[in-house]
């Protein structure tokens, strides 16, 4: 049997949090025959709540899960990770400016920079999941300079999924019939969700969906707007949804695409000409552990326009809180 191996999940007791753990204690993250030990971090104000929670992850006794911590010490929440989960974040309160949210997003994930640096395994896969995703992301790997960059990814799966299931629904075709589909640049309304090299049962999918006009004024701003519509519906933010793509995220880059694409939000290497230091959404396949940037697409002048204005977007962020990085 296999050890097992300690998963460290912030903000665990907030909405995302409640559908995550399960799955995660479940086995639908790390495979059904990997034991994993939780390591759950929350605000002292919510480590009551968490205590319910954790009782309900006992409650399921799932056979996977080989032990649970509660605490509200960052450092002893990432002791030994092999994998974290930075899902908690503060929120955006009303009249609060962007910048302001940055900050306090920044002083969050540097602390938590620090202590994975100095507590979690050197090979700990991280997946940030709070917003702003990518710089939050870039500001962990600042702080966390014993972790390898390509270790601190930001979610770009929930953009992901989002796209390839408008795609099925337009076509008619099955969320598997889909591939190399992709979405570029900042988790935000900036990103760039790409259907020019997707496969549609082995057909162009431009060709199968046959209108650019519905490429451009419905699929695309409908993927970037998505967030804002499970709002207005829901009254709650996306969360069932974040998680599944969390899952699928770390599901993936532990045990590989086979070939097929996803989209991880991971260092810039220069690639496609976007600034090396941002943390941008590439296609990519993964292997056991590792990941691959996909490389040689020849970009169209729209893609070309759209990277520059998600990558625009990213160097502002950048900008906003580099004085918070010395
Ligand atoms: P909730 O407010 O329900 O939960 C957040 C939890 O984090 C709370 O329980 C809070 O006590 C805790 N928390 C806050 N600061 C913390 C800290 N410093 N250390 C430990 N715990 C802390 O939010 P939820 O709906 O779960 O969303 C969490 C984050 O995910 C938000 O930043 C949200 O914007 C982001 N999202 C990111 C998505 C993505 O695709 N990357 C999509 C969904 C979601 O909007």
């Amino acid at each position: 049997a296999k050890q097992p191996v300690r998963v460290a999940v912030t903000g665990a007791s907030g909405q995302i949090g409640y559908s995550l753990l399960f799955r995660i204690a479940s086995g639908e993250m790390l495979g059904k025959d990997q034991p994993v030990i939780l390591q759950l971090l929350e605000l002292p104000a919510a480590l009551n709540s968490l205590k319910g929670v954790s009782m309900e992850l006992n409650d399921c006794a799932f056979p996977l899960l080989h032990g649970i911590v509660q605490t509200d010490d960052v450092n002893k929440a990432f002791e030994g990770a092999d994998y974290a989960l930075l899902v908690g974040a503060k929120p955006r309160s009303k009249g609060m400016e962007r910048g302001d949210l940055l900050k306090a997003n920044a002083q969050i994930f540097s602390a938590q920079g620090k202590a994975i640096n100095s507590n979690a395994n050197k090979d700990v896969k991280v997946l940030i999941v709070g917003n702003p995703a990518n710089t939050n992301a870039m500001i962990t790997s600042h702080f966390a300079p014993k972790i390898s960059p390509r270790n601190i990814h930001a979610m770009m799966r929930l953009d992901h999924n989002r796209g390839i299931s408008q795609l099925a629904e337009r076509t008619g075709a099955k969320v598997d019939d889909i591939t190399n589909f992709a979405v570029w640049g900042n988790h935000s309304a900036t990103q760039y969700p790409d259907v020019t090299f997707t496969k549609i049962n082995g057909k162009d999918a431009k060709s199968v969906i046959n209108d650019d006009k519905w490429i451009v004024e419905n699929f695309i701003p409908t993927v970037q707007q998505r967030g804002a519509a499970i709002i207005a519906a829901r009254g709650l933010s996306s969360a069932a949804s974040a998680a599944g793509a969390a899952i699928d995220h770390m599901h993936d880059w532990a045990l590989g695409t086979n070939g097929s694409w996803t989209s991880f939000g991971v260092p810039s290497e220069g690639k496609y000409g976007i600034d090396k230091n941002v943390w941008f959404g590439f296609p990519v396949t993964a292997t056991k552990g590792d990941y691959s940037v996909v490389e040689g697409l020849k970009l169209d002048e729209f893609a070309k326009e759209r990277l520059a204005i998600t990558e625009k977007e990213l160097k502002g962020e950048r900008e906003a809180i580099a004085a918070l990085l010395d």
